[in-house]
This record gives C-alpha cells, sequence and structure tokens, in this order.
C-alpha cells in the first residue's frame, strides 16, 4: 500500500514540469559577433546612405549593440534587417530560429533604442510567414537608452510599399521572420539598438 502512495505523487510531479510556463521574455537578438554586409542586411535609395557598425560603448544586452549610421534625403528611404529570408542569408543570426518560438505566448516586442531626441520617427517593421511587411512608428523623442515596446496588435502593414513576392492578406502569420529598422528623420544622424525581445504584457 505504502508503495502504491508514490504512484499519485510522481503523476502529479510529471503534471506540474508539464505545465511549467514558457519563459517570460525571449531574447531574438542582442547583435553579438561581426555586424557589416556579410550579417546584416542594409541599404539604402540612391542619394541616401546608411552603414552599420558593432558599438562596444554604448550596448545594454551582452557585450555591443548595432549602431547605424546615416544620411538620409528627403525622398530617401533605408533599411537595416535582421532575420531569415533576406537577401543577405548571415542576416539570420536570432538566437532562437523562428520555428522554435513559441509565438502565440508573447504579444509584444520590446527593443532597446538609443534615442537622439530629434522629435522624429523610427519605424520599426517585422516581416510575416508570408513576407507581408508590418509597421510600428517609434517616436525619437528621448536621449540615452529606453526600452521601446511595442505591442504586436499596433503594428499596421504597410500601405506605402510591400515585396511583390509577399503574401498581402493584412493577418499576420506567424512566425515571424525578420525585422528592420527605417530611421525617417532626415539628415545625418546615428542610432543605437539593442535586445531585440519577445515580451508578454499583462
Ligand atoms: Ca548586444
Amino acid at each position: 500500500m505504502k508503495k502504491l502512495g508514490y504512484f499519485p505523487l510522481s503523476l502529479i510531479v510529471l503534471f506540474l514540469v508539464g505545465c511549467s510556463q514558457s519563459p517570460k521574455e525571449v531574447l531574438l537578438d542582442s547583435f553579438e559577433g561581426e555586424l557589416n554586409k556579410e550579417t546584416v542586411d542594409f541599404g539604402s535609395a540612391e542619394g541616401s546612405s546608411v552603414q552599420v557598425f558593432a558599438d562596444r560603448d554604448k550596448k545594454v544586452c551582452g557585450d555591443q549593440s548595432l549602431k547605424i549610421e546615416y544620411n538620409l534625403k528627403p525622398t530617401g528611404y533605408m533599411w537595416v534587417s535582421r532575420g531569415y529570408n533576406l537577401d543577405v542569408k548571415g542576416a539570420a543570426k536570432w538566437q532562437v530560429h523562428p520555428k522554435d518560438v513559441e509565438w502565440s505566448k508573447y504579444n509584444s516586442v520590446s527593443v532597446q533604442m538609443y534615442g537622439s531626441n530629434s522629435n522624429g520617427v523610427i519605424a520599426l517593421d517585422l516581416k510575416d510567414k508570408g513576407g507581408e511587411i508590418w509597421r510600428f512608428l517609434i517616436d525619437d523623442d528621448f536621449s540615452g537608452w529606453k526600452e521601446i515596446i511595442c505591442p504586436i496588435i499596433e503594428f499596421f502593414p504597410r500601405s506605402d510599399w510591400q515585396p511583390d513576392i509577399a503574401e498581402k492578406n493584412e493577418i499576420l502569420d506567424f512566425p515571424l521572420m525578420s525585422f528592420q529598422f527605417e530611421p525617417r528623420i532626415f539628415g545625418v544622424n546615428e542610432f543605437y539598438f539593442d535586445c531585440f525581445k519577445l515580451v508578454n504584457l499583462k
């Protein structure tokens, strides 16, 4: 009889382990290692320019952050992307592969941004499973590091441009495959980003 008593207990333990909660957040990209044209997908319209660097002085997660230096003309555009299915295959450097993320457990994206208090905006885009691009606008109204939390529900499909091959269904299809930053502040400027995470805001 005594031995039988252990059986339900072990079942309870198994049940508790099986129901253990997902991590509160998932660090997708800390921008560690080499950051260059082999590991970051970036570029600009003709006449504008953008460069990327690893910055070891300004950082929040790990040893370095992603520094973006650019010169944006009023008619120009740029992008700085990391993730999967991009033209630059080496930009697939997330710390977790998209297919291994429990996307339904998280409702927001979080990124550390080093602001320049320009009162302009930086677009943060997510590219979904079908290649459709979803946008969130970050106000650059602060100086120094700040955690920007972007509820996924507040991203909207870009109406100004989508890739030709995108499945433009206006449904955010998981898994997300890449993200990109596009400062919309003209002239010469620089920004730093670090700690690109998935989080769950209550
Ligand atoms: Ca980092």
